[in-house]
């Protein structure tokens, strides 16, 4: 009860000190708008910082973020007064970068791996606390949330979301002007112009987005939430690799033959294991030991695509008993949830991962974008299982804890007789913003193997320092 009443006081001391007024107005971008606020004045009325400081106290106080950052230069005050209340580490975004010494962005002490909340005054678009998040998440630093004291219910709140931000906020616009009609504030008609103007005026959607692809991949091991995802990222730091080899070989001593000869050039190797003539439990055996020796995670490309319980009993089961083995698996997204959840777990205490079908490479195969951005956020459900995506566009998703994993890699562009679309290596990842580059027969079918493994190996590397270098032409 205490905090409304504060709630409405507050709105009508911005009332009040014109920091919200109503009339004829115009926004930076040109556009009409019976409704304008103007935050920056609360710093001189310290009784307007202490209601909004008690009114966001209680957010600050029950998240278990590391740290808090106002974007700046409104929330700075705002955030900075948080902090002290609820002691709580804070981090200072910069607008422009030091022109001397460090390209430093972020000022404060943190670590990789930690997580900030957000404070921001008024969102419309979104973008404003999207160039925060952007600086903050290149530093290997996580956040989920923003706390903002006025919505202006344009488009923000969606714009953040599809960012993976979760706005809070003190008011919407819709519960600021019942509170001021409700206080006489403002007439009846009024509130009804500017619901209008809402229903009418949404924001663009931003296009400021954190960009996955200009991250490193230490700083994004920190940002996975799947273990089996977090390990990749750090093996392909480790071994400077971003190649998967994808034995599709029938027999298990070529198999063997092959990893023997390439397994330190790979952090991934995909298999088909229901192609193999010859499998058994010593080749389970000597593969892993491989994959230990040589350090690499195998990524057994089943392709699941029925429905969660015989999904289930394919997974643990039968013949190849693959959760046992392999540390991912490829899945589609056609059955719905329910295969998710047959998945979701861990086996023998170690956690699984998930590598969701999201595009595909072969020509004239049925995948619509409606049906990449289902399988997206059906997989936003599931962030303990869900290493990353097979696909091919680096639009499709935006988590920088998650892994896009692209076949159809070779040297040349070409294809096969059945389908298959091949792009070059400098294609792939820094025009479709793969992380993983799958390559099959262009290093299998090789008359060395091992050395056309090294090739692609550098050529995918190179791209990778010139992705994350930001030096692209
Ligand atoms: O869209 C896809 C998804 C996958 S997992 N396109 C693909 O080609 N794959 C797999 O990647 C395919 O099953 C095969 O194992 C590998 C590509 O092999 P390559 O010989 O054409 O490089």
């Amino acid at each position: 009860m205490e905090y409304e009443i504060k709630l409405e006081e507050l709105a009508i001391k911005l009332f009040t000190i014109d920091a919200v007024k109503f009339g004829d107005f115009m926004t930076k971008s040109g556009l009409k708008t019976p409704v304008y606020f103007d935050l920056r004045v609360i710093v001189s009325y310290p009784d307007v910082m202490e209601l909004i400081t008690f009114l966001l106290y209680n957010s600050v106080r029950d998240s278990k973020c590391n740290h808090l950052c106002g974007v700046p230069y409104t929330a700075l005050p705002v955030a900075t007064l948080l902090s002290v209340q609820a002691k709580r580490s804070m981090l200072m975004r910069r607008k422009e970068a030091k022109g001397y010494g460090t390209k430093k962005m972020i000022e404060g002490h943190y670590k990789a791996g930690e997580s900030c909340l957000i404070i921001e005054d008024v969102v419309t678009s979104g973008s404003s606390v999207l160039e925060t998040v952007k600086d903050l998440v290149k530093e290997g630093i996580k956040v989920d949330t923003a706390i903002i004291i006025l919505d202006r219910e344009q488009g923000g709140r969606q714009n953040l979301a599809a960012n993976g931000v979760e706005m809070k906020s003190l008011f919407t616009m819709t519960n600021l002007i019942e509170i001021l009609v409700k206080h006489n504030k403002i007439t009846q008609e009024m509130a009804n112009e500017v619901k209008e103007y809402l229903r009418t005026t949404k924001a663009p959607s931003s296009t400021e987005a954190v960009d996955r692809a200009s991250i490193s991949f230490e700083k994004r091991a920190e940002l996975a939430t799947n273990q089996v995802a977090k390990q990749l990222f750090e093996i392909i730091a480790l071994k400077k690799t971003n190649l998967c080899i994808s034995v599709d070989l029938t027999s298990t001593a070529k198999i063997l033959d092959l990893l023997e000869k390439v397994g330190e050039h790979v952090c991934l190797v995909k298999t088909h294991v229901d192609i193999i003539e010859d499998f058994n439990s010593d080749f389970v055996i000597q593969i892993k030991q491989l994959s230990k020796r040589l350090n690499f995670l195998i990524l057994e490309d089943r392709k699941y695509a029925d429905i969660g319980n015989t999904v289930s009993l394919q997974y643990l089961n039968g013949l190849y008993k693959i959760g046992e083995w392999a540390d991912c698996v490829t899945v589609h997204s056609l059955p719905g949830e329910g295969i998710l959840k047959a998945l979701n777990g861990s086996t023998n205490g170690v956690s699984r991962g998930v590598f969701l079908l999201a595009e595909m490479s072969s020509e004239g195969n049925l995948i619509t974008p409606d049906y990449t951005k289902a399988t997206v956020e059906m997989a936003a459900k599931y962030p303990d299982l869900i290493t990353g995506f097979v696909c091919q566009n680096k639009d499709t998703f935006k988590d920088p804890g998650l892994i896009q994993l692209t076949p159809g890699v070779q040297l040349e562009t070409s294809g096969d007789s059945l389908g298959q679309i091949y792009n070059t290596p400098e294609k792939v990842i820094l025009d479709k913003g793969a992380d993983i580059a799958v390559v099959g027969r262009g290093i299998v079918a090789a008359k060395s193997p091992e050395t056309q493994a090294v090739v692609y190996k550098n050529a995918l590397w190179k791209c990778y320092q010139k992705r994350i270098s930001g030096k692209m032409e």
